[in-house]
């Protein structure tokens, strides 16, 4: 793997971390950011014993505060037609392994964006949240109008899209667009809380339900229902099954293999 300049990787244990590193322009994300975090989501999908991975915003101010403005301000029109950051968000929110967002500062625009490819999002009292794209006379782009209302529902998210207003953990948090609100100081003991539960899991259980849930929310319910149907007879043949069963039964925590 090659070094990064405007992300941070690192690796411990089965959690990989992923640092937006910018914070001098609240760690906007320019083509270079987008073009390491898609190298950087290559590199762990490959990496079987990675098996969460959880983005954050270096500098204490923001998670990311959207695109680069300044190199929008030159993008021509058919710029928008490659797959870029929509493709970006895309790729990670098929990632297979379980993506979580912190979001400890501004998520805007962008930035928001990104958080809701993530498959949880933990706010502090740091967060803020908003779309403000239609003040630069575009809109959310990288799948905002149609992320949001799926999370939140189509009148939410018309009005944070129109108003382009911000919101705090506890609004995100009561309206669904945040998992967890807490504090700064409570975070490491909620984000552990959080992976050591998912950690726990038979793995390729936790990667179906994810494939489910995600490829479900699009299609038709007959549909949807087939594509659990098949990720459960995926599952009836596994050794996690075998061992999660066996365990309930013998009064015992499972101890999974991966396979
Ligand atoms: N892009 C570039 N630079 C930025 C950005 C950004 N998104 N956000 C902040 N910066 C820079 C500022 O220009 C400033 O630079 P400098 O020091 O050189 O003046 C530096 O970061 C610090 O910013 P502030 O002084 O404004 O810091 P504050 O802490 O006072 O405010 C805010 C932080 C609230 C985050 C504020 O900077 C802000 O409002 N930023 C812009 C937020 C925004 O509008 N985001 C949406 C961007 S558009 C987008 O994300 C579209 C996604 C879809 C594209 C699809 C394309 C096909």
């Amino acid at each position: 793997m090659t070094a990064f300049e405007n992300i941070q990787l690192e690796i411990e244990q089965q959690i990989a971390y992923i640092t937006l590193n910018r914070p001098e322009v609240r760690n906007a994300l320019d083509a270079k950011m987008q073009q390491e975090l898609a190298r950087a989501f290559d590199y762990v999908e490959n990496k079987e014993d990675i098996r969460i991975v959880i983005i954050q915003g270096a500098g204490g101010k923001a998670f990311a505060a959207g695109a680069d403005i300044k190199a929008l301000h030159e993008r021509p029109t058919l710029d928008a037609l490659v797959p870029g950051m929509q493709g970006l968000y895309t790729k990670i929110e098929q990632c297979t392994k379980v993506t979580i967002a912190v979001v400890n500062g501004y998520a805007l625009g962008g930035g928001c964006e990104l958080a809701m490819a993530c498959d949880l999002r933990i706010a502090t009292e740091q967060a803020k949240f908003g779309l403000p794209e239609l003040n630069l006379g575009i809109i959310p782009g990288a799948g905002g109008t149609q992320r949001l209302p799926r999370l939140i529902g189509k009148g939410r998210a018309l009005d944070l899209i129109l108003t382009g207003r911000m919101i705090d953990g506890v609004e995100a948090e009561r309206i669904g667009l945040v998992n967890y609100y807490t504090t700064a100081e409570k975070l490491d003991e909620t984000l552990a809380s959080v992976t050591s539960a998912i950690l726990k899991k038979g793995p390729v259980a936790v990667q179906l339900a994810k494939f489910a849930v995600n490829r479900g929310v699009d299609v038709d319910m007959q549909t949807a229902q087939w594509i659990e149907k098949l990720s459960t007879a995926v599952l009836f043949g596994t050794e996690d099954k075998e061992e999660g069963t066996r365990a309930f039964m013998e009064k015992r925590n499972a101890e999974f293999m991966n396979k």
